[in-house]
C-alpha cells in the first residue's frame, strides 16, 4: 500500500454509508488514504437502509444489482431470487462491509450539515449534526439520488392525528396495519410495490392515485441453484459487458423502428418483452420509443390493454390507465401484484384528477368530493432526486457561494462530476450523470472508480486541488440538455424533471447518452491529462 500524502487531517471524507460510500470507502482506502465516512442512518446500506416498507424490492436483477469490483465477492454471494427484497440486498450491504473491512472508518448515526471550502488551506471543514467538525482534503457526496423523501405538498399535513409513514422513512420494526383502514398517496415504484402487501392485511385500503404509472409484470422467482452456479461461471465475462453495456445491465438492443413493423409483429414483440419480466423488457422493444410519440404510443397502448385484462372493474381499470404521459417517460414501476390488488374487496382508488385533496384533516383526506377516515396513513410522495440530499447540506464553495445557490436554476457541472466553484468536491451518481437512468450499482462503480483514479492522480503528481473549468461546465450541461432535448423525457413532469417538487428549477436531470459512451467520455478526458479541469 502507497503511503499518504500528508493533505490534511482527513485526506477524504465520504457521505453516505450506501453502495457508493461503501465502494468509495473501499477504493480510497486502497489508495491508503485517510477516510471517513458519516452516515445518518445506525447502520449502512444507504436506500436499502431507509427503504423497509413491505414489498420494497429491486427493479433490477439481483445477479446484476450487485458490485462487480470483487471476483470473490461474486463468487460467494448467493442471491436467493430474481428480484432481492430489501431485506436481502442490505444484508449483502452489510456483509460487503465486514468482508472488507469497512466498519472501522464509518461514523453511524452521524449526519454531515456543513461542508465550507478553505480556500487558503484547499480543504474542507466539514460539520456534523453531532457536533463534531473535520477537515479533508477531498469530500465525496455518496448521499444518493432519491434519498431525500418529499412528503405531500398539500394543505393540512402534518394534521392527521393517527400514525403516518413515510415508505422511505418506514420503522425499522415493522408496522402492523392489520385490520385498519389505511390510505396510501402515491401510485410510483414505492406505491406499486407497497399496495399489494398492505391490501391483504389492511381492512380497507384506499389509495390517492394523482397519476396512472405504467406497471410492468415482475415475475419474481427464487433462482435455482443451477442458475445461480451458470451465472457464477460466467461472471467475469458478464461484468465486463455490464461495463460495456449503455443501461448497466447485459440485454439485447433493438436495431428497428417500432413504426416499421407490422402490427401483428409488434405486440408478439411487447408480449415477449411484457413475459421477460424485466423493467427494460418493453423499452427495448425499438430504437424509438422514447424519442417518437408515435412509435412510443403503440407501447402504451399494449401496456394499457393489458392492464385492462387485469383489473376486473371496468371504471377503475380505466382510472389505472396512464394517458397523460409517453410510456417510460417517468420510471416504469415493477409490478408484484400491484394491478391485481384492486380486484380484492376493500381496495379502493380515488382518482385524484378527478376529485383533488383539499386537505389532509385530523381523520384523514378530504378530497374535493368528501373526507375519507382512516386509521393510518402511508406516504409514498418520493423524493426531491438527484440534487435533494446534495442541497440540503450548506456546500459553501469559492467566495462563499452555496451549492444551494449556484444549482438555484438547475444543477450544473461537468461530467456529473465536478462544479466549479467547489473544488475537490466530487459527486457519485449525482444529476447530469447516467444514474438513475441506467443500473445503479454499473454507474456507482464507474463514478467511485474514475474519482479514485483522480485522486491517485493528483497525489502522485503532488497536486492538491481539482476543479471544473466554468467553460467546460458550461458544455457539459448543455451537451445534457441537449440530448435530453432529442427525447420525449424533458417534456414530462416527473422526478426526472425535477417538477415533483414545488419551485424546483425544471431540466432534465441525468445523462440519456447511455453509460457506455458516457465512460468513454470520462476515460478520454482522464486520459487527457483532466481536459475541462483546472488541477494545482
Ligand atoms: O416516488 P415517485 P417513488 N398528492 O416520485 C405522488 C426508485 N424506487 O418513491 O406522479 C398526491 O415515483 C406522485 O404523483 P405524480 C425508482 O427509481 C425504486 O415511488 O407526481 N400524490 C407519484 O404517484 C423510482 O422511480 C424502487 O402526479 C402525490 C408518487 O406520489 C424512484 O425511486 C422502489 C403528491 C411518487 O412517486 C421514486 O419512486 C421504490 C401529492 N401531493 C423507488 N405528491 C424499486 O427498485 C406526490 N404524489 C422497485
Amino acid at each position: 500500500m502507497d503511503t499518504p500524502t500528508p493533505f490534511a487531517p482527513l485526506d477524504a471524507v465520504v457521505v453516505g454509508a450506501g453502495l457508493s460510500g461503501l465502494y468509495q470507502l473501499h477504493r480510497l482506502r486502497e489508495l491508503g488514504l485517510r477516510t471517513r465516512v458519516f452516515e445518518a442512518g445506525d447502520d449502512v446500506g444507504g436506500t436499502w437502509y431507509w427503504n423497509r416498507y413491505p414489498g420494497a424490492r429491486c427493479d433490477i436483477e439481483s445477479m446484476s444489482y450487485s458490485y462487480s469490483f470483487s471476483p470473490e465477492l461474486d463468487q460467494e454471494w448467493v442471491w436467493s431470487e430474481k428480484y432481492a427484497g430489501q431485506p436481502e440486498i442490505l444484508r449483502y450491504l452489510r456483509h460487503v462491509a465486514d468482508r472488507f473491512g469497512l466498519r472501522a472508518d464509518i461514523t453511524l448515526s452521524t449526519r454531515v450539515t456543513r461542508a465550507v471550502y478553505d480556500e487558503d488551506g484547499r480543504v474542507w471543514r466539514i460539520s456534523t449534526d453531532t457536533g463534531e467538525s473535520v477537515t479533508a482534503r477531498f469530500l465525496v457526496m455518496a448521499s444518493g439520488s432519491n434519498s431525500a423523501p418529499k412528503t405531500p405538498d398539500v394543505p393540512g399535513f402534518g394534521s392527521f392525528a393517527g400514525p403516518t409513514y413515510h415508505t422511505a422513512r418506514w420503522p425499522r420494526e415493522g408496522v402492523d396495519l392489520t385490520g385498519l383502514r389505511v390510505a396510501v398517496i402515491g401510485t410510483g415504484s414505492s406505491g406499486v410495490q407497497i399496495v399489494p402487501e398492505l391490501a391483504g392485511r389492511a381492512a380497507e385500503l384506499t389509495v390517492f392515485q394523482r397519476t396512472p404509472a405504467y406497471a410492468l409484470p415482475a415475475f419474481n422467482r427464487p433462482l435455482s441453484a443451477a442458475e445461480v452456479a451458470e451465472r457464477k461461471a460466467g461472471y467475469p465475462e458478464f461484468r465486463r459487458a455490464q461495463r460495456r453495456s449503455k443501461g448497466g445491465s447485459v440485454v439485447e438492443m433493438p436495431t428497428r423502428s417500432a413504426l416499421e413493423v407490422s402490427p401483428a409483429e409488434r405486440t408478439a414483440t411487447y408480449e415477449a418483452g411484457w413475459r421477460s419480466g424485466l423493467l427494460s423488457g418493453l423499452l427495448r422493444s425499438y430504437t424509438d420509443l422514447l424519442v417518437d410519440a408515435e412509435a412510443n404510443e403503440t407501447a402504451a397502448e399494449f401496456v394499457r390493454g393489458k392492464i385492462a385484462s387485469i383489473v376486473a372493474d371496468e371504471e377503475t381499470a380505466e382510472r389505472l390507465t396512464p394517458r397523460t404521459f409517453p410510456f417510460g417517460t417517468k420510471r416504469p414501476c415493477l409490478d408484484s401484484g400491484y394491478y391485481a390488488a384492486y380486484n380484492r374487496p376493500g381496495v379502493r382508488l380515488v382518482d385524484l384528477a378527478a376529485t383533488p385533496i383539499e386537505e389532509i384533516t385530523p381523520k384523514g383526506v378530504r378530497t374535493s368530493e368528501r373526507e375519507h377516515l382512516f386509521d393510518a396513513m402511508v406516504f409514498a410522495t418520493g423524493f426531491d432526486s438527484l440534487t435533494g440530499a446534495l442541497t440540503a447540506v450548506e456546500i459553501v464553495g469559492r467566495g462563499g457561494i452555496t451549492l444551494r445557490e449556484k444549482w438555484a436554476d438547475g444543477p450544473r457541472s461537468c461530467l456529473g462530476l465536478l462544479t466549479a466553484g467547489f473544488p475537490n468536491l466530487f459527486t457519485v451518481a449525482g444529476p447530469l450523470s447516467p444514474s438513475v437512468l441506467t443500473n445503479m450499482v454499473v454507474s456507482i462503480e464507474q463514478h467511485v472508480e474514475w474519482i479514485t483514479d483522480c485522486v491517485a492522480h493528483l497525489r502522485d503528481r503532488g497536486l492538491t486541488e481539482i476543479e471544473a473549468d466554468p467553460a467546460a461546465e458550461d458544455a457539459w450541461t448543455a451537451h445534457v440538455a441537449e440530448l435530453a432535448a432529442q427525447t420525449l423525457y424533458p417534456a414530462v413532469a416527473s422526478w426526472y424533471t425535477g417538477a415533483n417538487v414545488p419551485g424546483k428549477a425544471r431540466v432534465f436531470l441525468a445523462y440519456v447518452g447511455g453509460a457506455d459512451r458516457y465512460r468513454a467520455e470520462c476515460d478520454a478526458v482522464a486520459r487527457d491529462g483532466y481536459r475541462g479541469f483546472a488541477l494545482s
